[in-house]
């Protein structure tokens, strides 16, 4: 088989088990691999020291597995909805029903058994390893870096999870597609708290994905305010996005809205049990940071938005066991407190 036949082939394949896009790039040095190595040298990684690890094989997939020839990045869409799914608090839409790793991982291993029929030795990752994704998604041309660094695809806008083979297989890379930002901030205007420094700079120690999701302890008092009422990431820089108005639902209705999930108030995921925290969020990516980080988020949010009948509830955390929650739900009592009844507080 000639090569452009394989990756006709492999295409197909990958279009056949539900990907959105499939494209090739050759496998080399990741173009950007310095910027990265910069970025974690400037300490925009904060607590992911994984991140700082393992940095051969993150610039280079030919660390990963001896002989790879090319990098194949697929896109799977994941939009649940264009609004919100609840009036009082916000969840990132990647995290709205089911975990994507699963999912993504049983289609990566039906294709890689398709790719050994075809003769080729694969690693496939969805988040899972050491490799710069947007980097490859990029020189295949999948789609092209945005501004606030998220990947934009001409079709999907910034709705899509990554996912790659690394092959041994020789495959006809495709063309990387030009820059369709221009001119466009719109996404390093919408950051509450101005994560991105700059076009393609992100200090991932200000992102509210960060904060809320991979940050595990106290979160810093100066973002507090901007993180309003978003309880589990952020998708401020996604939903500036004007390529985003092109964008269509999810095929896959494991992403969209899980209703148990959505039918709980701020104050019903205040009250959360441990063994709760666990049923609600069982195979949700939410259910990653805990019970603890989960009640931290809460009060932060409660803190933006409560009022006081919200106060006796967070009493309770703050006499309870755990210094962390103790002491957002403290935060979060002194603003509600400071909003409503100002006389109280001074
Ligand atoms: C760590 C991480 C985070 C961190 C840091 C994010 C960051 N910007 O680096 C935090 C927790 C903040 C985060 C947040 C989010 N994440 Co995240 N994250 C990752 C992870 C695991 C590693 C990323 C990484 O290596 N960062 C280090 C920096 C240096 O890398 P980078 O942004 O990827 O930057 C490279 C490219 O920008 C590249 N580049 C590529 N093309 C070009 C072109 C030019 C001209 C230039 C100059 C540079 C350039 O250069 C850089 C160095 O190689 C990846 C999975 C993976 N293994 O890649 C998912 C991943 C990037 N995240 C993803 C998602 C969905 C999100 C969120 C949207 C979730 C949310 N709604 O809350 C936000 C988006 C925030 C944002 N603006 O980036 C998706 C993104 C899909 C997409 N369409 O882009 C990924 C790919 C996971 C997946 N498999 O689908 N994430």
């Amino acid at each position: 088989m000639t090569p452009a036949t394989t990756s006709a082939n492999v295409k197909f394949v990958a279009q056949q088990l539900g990907f959105d896009d499939c494209r090739i790039a050759p496998a080399t040095r990741a173009p950007h691999a310095d910027r990265y190595l910069d970025w974690v040298q400037a300490g925009h990684a904060g607590d992911m020291h994984w991140l700082e690890r393992n940095t051969q094989r993150r610039c280079d997939p030919r660390h990963i597995l001896p002989h790879c020839r090319s990098v194949i990045s697929l896109a799977l869409n994941y939009l649940p909805s264009h609004g919100q799914a609840h009036p009082d608090y916000r969840i990132a839409r990647y995290s709205w029903n089911d975990d994507y790793h699963h999912l993504i991982e049983d289609r990566l291993k039906d294709l890689d058994h398709a790719l050994q029929d075809m003769g080729g030795t694969q690693r496939y990752y969805v988040d899972t390893g050491p490799i710069l994704e947007r980097d490859f998604a990029t020189a295949s041309g999948l789609g092209w870096n945005g501004k606030s660094t998220v990947q934009i695809h001409r079709k999907l806008g910034t709705w899509f999870f990554l996912a790659e083979l690394l092959t041994t297989l020789e495959l006809t890379p495709d063309t990387p597609s030009p820059d369709h930002c221009g001119k466009c901030t719109a996404c390093i205007s919408a950051c509450p708290t101005k994560a991105i420094t700059g076009p393609r700079e992100m200090n991932a120690t200000r992102c509210i994905s960060y904060l809320t999701i991979e940050h595990k302890g106290s979160i810093p008092l100066e973002f507090r305010r901007a993180i309003g009422d978003r309880i589990y990431g952020c998708d401020d820089c996604l939903d500036a996005c004007p390529w985003n108005r092109f964008a269509k639902i999810s095929r896959e209705t494991s992403f969209h809205a899980r209703p148990e999930i959505f039918t709980h108030s701020l104050t019903d995921f205040l009250n959360l049990s441990e063994e709760d925290f666990r049923r609600l969020f069982a195979k949700s990516p939410i259910k990653r940071i805990k019970h603890e980080r989960f009640i931290r988020n809460i009060c932060i949010a409660l803190g933006n938005t409560g009022t006081p009948e919200h106060l006796p509830s967070l009493r309770k955390h703050a006499q309870g066991p755990s210094p962390l929650i103790a002491e957002h739900a403290k935060w979060a009592i002194s603003e509600i407190q400071a909003r409503t009844c100002p006389a109280a507080t001074s």
